[in-house]
């Protein structure tokens, strides 16, 4: 791999590049901790708006959406579509690619579906190092689409400067919402598919869940809109109500918090990532396995062996 001429061409916005950058944080491939040294400076230089909520209610064509009213504003835009629900892409991401079909000839948009696979640690690990390979190719808003499956918003909150949660009338998503503590992760919530009957009922309940929580404490009341994707109705609303939300997370100081948070995040990561890596292959898995025998046939216990083999690790890691 040609690291120096594809760091380059990326920087260029050639979208071969970007893309085969993506895979190499995606693979991870030997070369990431020398490519993420060479992105290093361009952290933090895109605003990040993370899209979650069940499979269906609007997601890819709210991002379609978004896209479009970014790009009137003459950005550059990058969308990681992200499947926490399969191990390998799957068939959720042809969807996600036929409803963003329209921009798939403008070069000031970059979109790349990423199956997150469980070894590689997940979302947490893999998605802040695709953001700074978009970022780095000059992408001022990157959206981050991913389907709300429990864990998987979490975790997309914490990887996102703005969390849109959307939720469509009906099928009891609003219960769902706070079961999944959604309400948490939230800054701004959309009742999509307005054109649908219960959507006035939705968003009041929601309205009220939200006026229950405990959110109001950091100073953001979340917003609760209605759309229509499929017909951009009050995407102009949306637009203001994630620059406003923008505004206050610059003012506040959350926006360093949120990205402090978030390296803390993806270096955690990276160091259970590398523990668990060190204990399964080579001289580590012996250690493993022997450390096993001792404590099934009852000569050691697994907390004492556990002690003894992060020490080695960290040891030998250093
Ligand atoms: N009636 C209606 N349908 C919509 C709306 N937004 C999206 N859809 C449709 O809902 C289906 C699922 O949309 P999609 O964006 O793929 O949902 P995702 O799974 O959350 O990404 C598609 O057939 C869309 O055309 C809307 O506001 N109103
Ligand atoms: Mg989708």
């Amino acid at each position: 791999v040609d690291l120096e001429a594809l760091v380059a061409g990326a920087r260029e916005g050639r979208p071969r590049d970007i893309a085969r950058l993506v895979s190499l944080v995606e693979n991870g491939a030997p070369e990431v901790p020398q490519l993420m040294r060479a992105l290093a400076e361009s952290a933090g230089t895109a605003r990040v708006i993370g899209i979650t909520g069940s499979p269906g209610v609007g997601k890819s064509t709210t991002t379609s959406a978004l896209i479009s009213a970014f790009r009137v504003q003459g950005q550059r835009v990058g969308v990681l579509a992200v499947d926490p629900s399969s191990p390998f892409s799957g068939g959720a991401l042809l969807g996600d690619r036929i409803r963003m079909q329209e921009h798939a000839t403008d070069d000031g948009v970059f979109i790349r579906s990423m199956a997150s696979r469980g070894h590689l640690g997940g979302l947490s690990a893999t998605t802040p190092q695709a953001l700074r390979v978009l970022e780095h190719a000059g992408c001022q808003t990157v959206l981050i689409e991913t389907v709300g499956v429990g864990q998987s918003e979490v975790e997309v909150a914490g990887a996102a400067d703005t969390t849109l949660v959307l939720l469509a009338p009906g099928m009891g998503d609003g219960i769902q919402a706070a079961k999944a503590g959604i309400l948490e992760v939230g800054d701004i919530f959309v009742v999509n598919k307005a054109d649908r009957d219960g959507a006035d009922s939705t968003a009041r309940e929601i309205r009220a869940m939200i006026g229950l929580g405990t959110r109001s404490e950091d100073g953001w009341r979340p917003p609760v809109l209605k759309t229509v994707a499929s017909t951009s109705e009050g995407m102009a609303e949306l637009v203001e109500a994630i620059d406003e939300h923008g505004a206050w997370l610059l003012a506040s100081g959350q926006l360093a918090e949120r990205r402090r948070r978030r390296a803390r995040d993806e270096i955690e990561a990276i160091v259970l990532g590398s523990l668990r890596a060190s204990i399964r292959r080579g001289p580590g898995a012996q250690r493993l396995d022997a450390a096993a025998d001792a404590v099934a046939s009852g000569r050691s216990d697994a907390y004492t062996e556990a002690r003894v083999l992060v020490d080695e690790v960290v040891t030998g890691l250093s």
